[in-house]
Formats: structure tokens, sequence, C-alpha cells
């Protein structure tokens, strides 16, 4: 078997390269051994596919998709992780140098685009029939880098090389149609491996192309320009990733690029239903459920309407008796900037029939409203369209048959607050599915020590497709475990600062506590909160130079959306510390900052199995669910955080003994703010005045962008509207807890045992808890094995 692998990798290394392995490219080896990865698993991928398409299947609709890296995940669900080493050993080459070839595959912004990645990871690996639908980018999110301390964004694109892993199917292509413009939109293929399963499930991304190569009269006068035009304007649509989480866009070619992906998938699955099941469509929903990751895919809405009534003859009853069928929508936030309404204008400019149809769904549901005794104002509250804008969330919620949050308490606060006279009018619709991760990624992958020390304990690997059997051994442990866990975790340290000294140029010691805040950089994520408790760390230890503490190393990891300038403002803060910290003779061994640009997928792959404390430190109420929360549990850090998001969840999976909680709750912040007066904690806290004044009186340097003093303003200036996001509010409480959390890491054994807690109690922040519940309540879809083992 390895000896075949090894002659198929050279095959196809050679096929590429057109020279043996060892004259090839580190870069040619890594693409060589990925097409023998497709080679692998192509008989697999046509037969599942296959075997789907007649039956009932569920099509998760996303915008984004965050997958990173394919490489190491498809060796390790194929079992081939080890032949592969073995392969290129025989040359000479080491496995890890040729896996860090591989760009990431940045198809996302953050939480929810790598919940879509996780997600198809368990849909895989339990054989469920459900495909993924979305744009390929040709532009990932943007590539920051840091020129004195400010984010510059640069584009990422990420396949300009052979990209092995995305086959294009040219005959699958469709027509979209605008008013103004007709683009084919063409699927390309991402092969999705499961763990220990044949079965290859499907993400297919369309890509934009022009329906005409150009305009040759055009260009024969001389019109050069005029010639392409056209061609750039449809390129355009698949072009780039939009950079901005959680603030709404109302950018035209965003609401083309959503309409394209919608109208290409729909067109598909209606195809695929008249070729199974006959012209009825009538029964379209029988064997087709859709789930819409936010409101970003709304618009498939109203197209498959159109294409149920105009293309295949149903009336507007019928319609939408299919639609109110198909469609199950999941929110992810709380935050009004981020809901998604459009001007009536441009749906008329870009697709009049789409805005007709929107406008049918508007008048008929006022109609029912009124049928139902609602009263006018929560109607015109509620409704599809009002003052010539359409609201993509309440024509989710108005179509959908299941509306769910993503966390306990998220799906809780949409039931009474965001969401709350839809779930007056249709309670059942709710429904929780709290976010999960999925094991092979986050753990097995990542983190190869601790997967063998848990294949040990637990006597197999069956952790890895059921990671609730961990919680039998949460207990009754042999007593080295502790000091197996203490040294894996140590050793995964001094792999972390090698590779962040490489990164970065920053040294740390691994005998330090890791502290780590990694994710999108967001006011109400808080890391503004971090970096002040950090800058009052350093006085305190200029101060008293006996101060005890443990060493500590604060790692952060964040993205701006380039129009957040507040955001930036944050990044540029705590680089200013940094330099601040560890230019400092007097400090410098006791604390490091370090700010790992660029952060993504693989990165957090190198920092995470790394962490003792994972910080989750968002203000109550705004986080939906978080799901690095869940990765950091999972490898034994354990959480610093408010009551926010599944960090309730975690807490009660492991017990106050094993969690860091403080701040202000959900409940108690309404009152607190009421009377809340910033410049009361800034006179009376001790340690804070000095920390705020610091970002104004020449201490840091903003470079003369007046943003430090902004970000003071922002805290102090306004009375009870200042300090949003109550940072100063809950800045006391966090610093007692995180340095009581610092003096618990010098008991070695108790803190191993609390990271042992963690670990084992992580089972149901598995993704694929999550997705069989979907699987089971929301997509009735079972589990369809290709092969019989
Ligand atoms: O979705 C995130 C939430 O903030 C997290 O709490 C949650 O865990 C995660 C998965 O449910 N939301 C998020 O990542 N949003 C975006 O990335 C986003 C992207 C584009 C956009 C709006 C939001 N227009």
């Amino acid at each position: 078997m390895s000896q075949d692998f090894a002659a198929e990798v050279a095959a196809h290394v050679r096929a590429g390269s057109g020279r043996p392995v060892n004259a090839s490219t580190p870069m040619e080896v890594w693409q060589g051994l990925s097409r023998s990865v497709i080679d692998r698993v192509a008989d697999d991928w046509n037969r599942t596919t296959a075997t789907y398409k007649a039956g009932r299947m569920e099509h998760y609709l996303s915008a984004e998709f965050l997958m990173g890296r394919a490489l190491l995940n498809n060796l390790s669900n194929l079992g081939i992780e080890d032949d592969a080493r073995a392969a290129l050993a025989a040359h000479g080459l080491n496995l890890t140098d040729v896996l860090e070839q591989e760009p990431d595959a940045a198809l996302g912004n953050g939480g929810l685009g790598r919940l879509a990645a996780c997600f198809l990871d368990s849909c895989a690996t339990l054989d469920l029939p459900v495909d993924g639908y979305g744009i390929l980018y040709r532009y990932g999110l943007f590539r920051q880098v840091f020129s004195d301390g400010f984010q510059i964004e640069e584009p990422d694109s990420w396949m300009e090389d052979e990209y092995p892993f995305i086959i294009r199917r040219e005959e699958a292509r469709r027509v979209v149609h605008y008013a103004d413009l007709d683009v084919f939109a063409v699927p390309y293929d991402m092969p999705v491996t499961g763990y220990g399963t044949s079965n290859v499930n499907t993400l297919r991304l369309w890509k934009a192309e022009p329906i005409h190569e150009f305009d040759y009269d055009a260009f024969n006068s001389q019109r050069f320009t005029d010639a392409i035009v056209d061609r750039e304007r449809t390129m355009d649509i698949s072009r780039v990733l939009y950079p901005n989480d959680t603030t709404y866009e109302g950018k035209v070619l965003r609401v083309r690029q959503q309409y394209f992906f919608c109208s290409a998938t729909l067109q598909e699955l209606i195809d695929n239903y008249v070729e199974h099941h006959g012209a009825n469509l009538n029964g379209f929903a029988d064997f087709n459920a859709i789930q819409l990751n936010d409101t970003h895919p709304v618009l498939a809405i109203p197209e498959l309407m159109r294409l149920l009534m105009d293309e295949h003859g149903l009336g507007w009853d019928a319609a939408w008796a299919v639609v109110t069928r198909t469609f199950a929508y999941t929110n992810h936030t709380v935050l009004a900037e981020a809901l998604e309404t459009w001007e009536m204008s441009i749906f008329e400019q870009l697709f009049p029939r789409i805005a007709e149809i929107v406008r049918e769904i508007d008048r008929r549901f006022r109609e029912d409203m009124a049928s139902r005794g609602v009263d006018p104002e929560t109607a015109n509250y509620m409704a599809p369209v009002a003052d010539e804008r359409v609201r993509m969330a309440w024509i989710a919620c108005y179509a959908s048959y299941s509306i769910n949050g993503v966390a306990a308490l998220h799906t809780e606060i949409i039931k009474a607050d965001t969401l709350k006279p839809w779930h007056e009018l249709w309670p059942g619709k709710f429904n929780n599915k709290t976010n999960g991760v999925t094991p092979r990624r986050w753990l097995k992958q990542c983190n190869p020590r601790l997967a063998d020390l848990l294949d040990d304990v637990t006597g197999s690997d069956e952790w890895v497709r059921d990671l609730t059997v961990l919680a039998q051994h949460t207990d009754s442990v042999p007593e080295n475990v502790y000091e197996r866990l203490t040294e894996i975790k140590r050793a995964n340290k001094v792999d972390f600062a090698t590779w962040v000294a490489r990164r970065e140029g920053v040294e740390v010691d691994p005998e330090a506590i890791f502290d780590v805040q990694i994710k999108r950089l967001h006011e109400y994520k808080r890391q503004l909160l971090n970096a002040l408790y950090i800058l009052d760390l350093y006085f305190r230890l200029k101060e008293d130079p006996d101060l005890e503490t443990p060493k500590r190393v604060f790692i952060f990891g964040a993205k701006a959306a380039p129009g957040y300038v507040r955001a930036k403002a944050v990044i540029k803060l705590i680089n200013a510390i940094a330099d601040l910290v560890n230019n400092d003779e007097e400090v410098n061994s006791r604390v490091k900052v370090v700010f790992v640009h660029n952060y993504n997928v693989s990165p957090a792959e190198h920092i995470i199995p790394a962490a003792d404390v994972s910080e989750q430190i968002s203000m109550a109420g705004k986080e939906a669910s978080g799901t690095s929360n869940m990765k950091f549990m999972m490898n034994g850090a354990l959480t610093l955080g408010t009551l926010d998001g599944a960090n309730v969840e975690i807490l009660d999976a492991v017990g106050e003994d094993n969690a860091y909680i403080f701040g202000a709750t959900k409940d108690e912040l309404p009152s607190l703010r009421e009377n809340y007066d910033p410049t009361w904690y800034y006179q009376n806290v001790p340690g804070l005045a000095r920390v705020l004044d610091a970002l104004v009186d020449g201490t840091l340097d903003d470079n003369g962008s007046g943003w430090f003093a902004d970000l003071r303003r922002s805290l102090l200036d306004g009375g009870n509207q200042a300090d949003t996001y109550y940072v100063l509010g809950d800045f006391e409480s966090y610093r007692t807890t995180k340095d009581g959390m610092a003096a618990d890491y010098e008991d070695e054994k108790g803190w191993a045992r609390k990271a042992w807690v963690n670990i084992t109690r992580s089972g149901r922040f598995s993704s694929d808890r999550t997705i069989q519940d979907y699987a089971d309540n929301v997509w009735r879809v079972s589990a369809t094995p290709i092969r019989v083992e």
C-alpha cells in the first residue's frame, strides 16, 4: 500500500513538474501529492454524488466557506498521512514543510464562514447527504500586513497557482440573468472527505464568466476598452469576498453576488429534481431542504418562487407551499447594524421580476397579518418591504419553516428581542442549534501529541468520530495523565515559540502562560479590555519590580474590516503596547506581547494547541456563540470569559472550578447602564486613570493619527452613552479574575486537572453533535453510507 502510494505520488509530481521528485520545488511536490489524493477519492466521490442525488438532500447555502488548507485534512481522513510522510522521506523531503506550501482557502471572514467549513466536515463524517453551495472568490479575505503597527490590506490571490482540490465542471455551467447582463455560472467542486468513511461529499463554488469572450467588433474598431468592459463587469461578480463582517454594506455588487450563487444553485436543484422525480415540482421539498447561512442567501426565496412559477408553471399558492417547506434560516448576530436591507430600486434595476415577486410576498404578508388580527404597526414593522427597502431577515423569517440561533443564550435573545414578533406568531419555528467545531481539524490534526494521549487513555481512536466518549475519562485517569498533559502543552508551546519567532521575529518563553485572543477585531469583542489589562500590568511591574506574577505571553490575532477605523485603532494600540513592553528590559523577561499578523485558519492551527488561556471577553449578550472558545477547550486551554454565547454552555459543561468567569451579565447590564458613569471608574478604579492617560500622554505613539485619543474619548466622553461595550465597567472584575487565574497557573498539577476536565467535557461542542441535531430535527436527512464496512 505504502509502496503503491509512493509511486503514485512520484508519478503525479512528475506529470505536473516535468521533473523527478527530488528536482521538483516544494510547491510542485505539494501539487503532486494533492493530485494523488484526488486520484484516490475520485471513484468514491463520484459514487457518493450519484447516490445522494437520487434521494433527499440538504443544501447548505453560504456566501462564505472558510476552508483553510485541504491536504493534511484529506490525508488524515483517508488514513494515509504516514504513507505520505514515508513517500516524501524517500526523496529526502519533509511532509510538514510540504504542507506549509499550501495557501489557505480564505473564502470567509470569520466564525460564520469557518462554521460552514466545520459543518461540511461533520456531514461527510456522518455520511449525510448534504452539499455546500457558495462562490469561488478569486480573492479571499485580504492579507493583513503591519506597517508601523498599522494594518495594511493586500489582495489574497490564493488560487493563482494550480490548486488541485478544486475541479472545474464546465459541462454543468448555468446562465444567470440580470436585467443588464447575462453571465455564466461555472461550478468548481471541492471534495469533502470524512473521517473513517468512504463517502466523499461536495462543496460546489460558482465562478462568474462572460458568455461572450469579448466584443470583437469593438476591438477591431480600435475601442479596446469597450471590448473588455462587459467581460470585466462579469468577472467582478466573483472577484472578491467582502471583508466586512457584522456591519452591513449596501453595495450593488454584493447583491449581485448573492443572486448569482442562489440562482445558479436553484436552477441546478430543480433540474436534478426533474431528472430523478419527474416534472411535477410540487414535491420539490420532499427531496430538498435548504439551510440559509444568515441572510446572505435569502434571495434564494424569491428566486425559487420565480423558477417554480415562470419556468415550471406552478401557481403562486403551490409555489409558496413548496418554498415554505424548503427553507430553514440561521441567525448569527443580534447586532442591529448587521441586518441586511436593500433598496427596492436596486432590485428593480438588477432583476425586476424578483422585485415584483418580493412586492407580492409583501402584499400577501400584510393580508395574512390582517387576517390574523396583527395590528398594522406590528405588521408594518415585520413587513418584507417598507420605506422602499427590502428586509432580508424578515423574508427569511416569513418563508422559513425553521429559525435557529447558534447558542442557547443567543436563541433566547432572538426569541425575546431581535426576532420577537416572529416568535410570538410562530414559536414552533424557533429552535437552538449550539455551534460546534470539528475535532478532526481542531484536535486530531492540529494537536497530534494530545491525539496520541487520547488514543492511549481511551484505548482507540473512536473519540475522533464520537468526541463524547472522552467524558468517561474525566475522573478515572491514570495518575501520569496530568504529567503527560503538561509535557504535551509544553512541547506545543516550544513549537509555537519556534514558529512565531520565524514569523513575527519575537522570542517568547515557553515557561510563560500563553494567553490568547484570536478573532475578528470588533468593539463588542473587547480586545481593548485585554489591551488595557496588559498596560496596567506593565505599569504595576514598573512600579513594583518585586510584584509576584508568573511570566506571561499575550498573543493576539485579528483582522479589522478595512473601513472600521476604531477597530484599526485597537490594532495599532496593541502593536504600540507590544513595542513598549517588548523593548523594556525591566519587563520583557516577564511579559511579552505578540500580534500574529494575517490571522487565518492555519495560524490558528499553530496557536490553539499552545494556548493556556482562552480569552472570550465580549460584552454579555453580544457574541452569538463564538467557536474559538470550543477549539481552545478541546485543546486544554481554560476559558477566561463573560457569560456570553456558548461560554455559558462551556461553563455548564466544565463546572465553575474549571473556567474563569467575570463581568456583568446580560440581565444586569440594562440597569447598570442606566446610571453608568465611566468617568467614575476612571477616577476610582486604581490604575485605570494611569492606563487611559497613557493613551494621550506620550507613553504610546499613534504616529500622529489621533487614534489613541479617539479611543480614550470613546470610553469617557458622552456620559452614560460613552463606552458602549462597558469596557471600564468590567475592567476591575476582569483584572481580578485574570490575576487570580495567573496565580492558579503556578499549581502545575491543579492546572493540568482543569485542562483535562475541559478536554474530556468538550464532546458536546463537536460539530458532529450540532449536525446530527440539524439532520434529525430540521433537515430530516439520514446517514447514507455508500459502502457498508
Ligand atoms: O458567527 C459569527 C458570530 O459573531 C459568532 O458569535 C458565531 O460563533 C459565528 C458562527 O455562528 N458571525 C460572523 O462570523 N459573521 C460574519 O462573518 C459576517 C460576514 C459577512 C457579513 C456579516 C457577518 N455580511
